[in-house]
């Protein structure tokens, strides 16, 4: 089974740490690739960044059909164009913050979430109510670091996260969700530390993908998830137009 991981941003040293992460957390028997994107942002922190990112992603999905890929994660937690990455792919695709939701949502009645800047907050809270999660998540803070500062050492960023995942359980929370796949390499220090579920959604997504391959569950091509139809597209986003075929 082929699970191939998607950094939707261009960091290149992120997509390595993101591929320990989901390697560690996947059966030994199951082959793990991360990739990234040729173009698109450095990193996703804002609406203009995670819009910019779909058309790379949306490639590397395209090169996974090529490479006969089982299943697929998105490993950025806006779950950018998680909808149009399951038009594309036969096999399922994931998002690490769906995932994450779900997996806390498995082990704790009340989750609290932990992403980077705040600017990042509003959108944490729109897919935890688009999940169906609002219920059960009392509490989504900002750490205030920015994504490629969380793995500098002299940003703090474990102690950091670690304090804002502390006001996470102070607020009522059973478990704290990490919110970036930049936090993948934070998680089970952190867990041990505050003796509490901490969930990186990397982990979960390559388990959840896994499983789902394995109960031999695809995406449905029913209705909303049924392959695009075919049609030119213009200027610079015209290598996507699956007309040509080219994507
Ligand atoms: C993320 C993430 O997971 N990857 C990225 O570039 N930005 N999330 C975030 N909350 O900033």
């Amino acid at each position: 089974m082929h699970v191939r991981v998607v950094n939707p941003n261009t960091s290149v040293g992120m997509t390595r740490s993101i591929g320990i992460a989901a390697r560690a957390a996947a059966s030994p028997s199951t082959r793990v690739t991360a990739v990234n994107p040729t173009m698109g942002p450095a990193s996703i922190e804002s609406h203009y960044e995670e819009a910019l990112a779909v058309p790379g992603l949306l490639e590397q999905i395209a090169l996974g059909e090529r490479d006969g890929v089982d299943a697929y994660v998105v490993a950025c937690f806006g779950d950018p164009g998680l909808d149009a990455a399951r038009e594309l792919a036969r096999g399922p695709v994931i998002g690490i913050a769906e995932a994450a939701f779900h997996a806390a949502s498995f082990v704790a009645r009340r989750f609290g979430v932990v992403t980077t800047l705040g600017r990042t907050t509003g959108r944490a809270r729109e897919l935890v109510d688009r999940y169906g999660f609002g219920p059960a998540c009392v509490e989504v803070r900002a750490c205030e670091i920015a994504v490629l500062e969380l793995d500098d050492p002299a940003s703090e960023a474990r102690r950091v996260v670690a304090d804002e995942c502390r006001a996470v359980f102070a607020a009522g929370a059973d478990a704290v969700v990490l919110g970036c796949a930049g936090m993948a390499d934070l998680c089970h220090d952190l867990s041990g530390e505050l003796g509490a579920p901490v969930v990186d959604g990397v982990g979960a997504a390559t388990a959840f993908a896994e499983s789902l391959v394995r109960l031999r569950l695809r995406t449905s091509t029913r209705g909303e998830y049924a392959a695009p139809p075919r049609k030119d597209f213009a200027g610079l986003l015209a290598p996507f137009s699956l007309a040509g075929a080219r994507v």
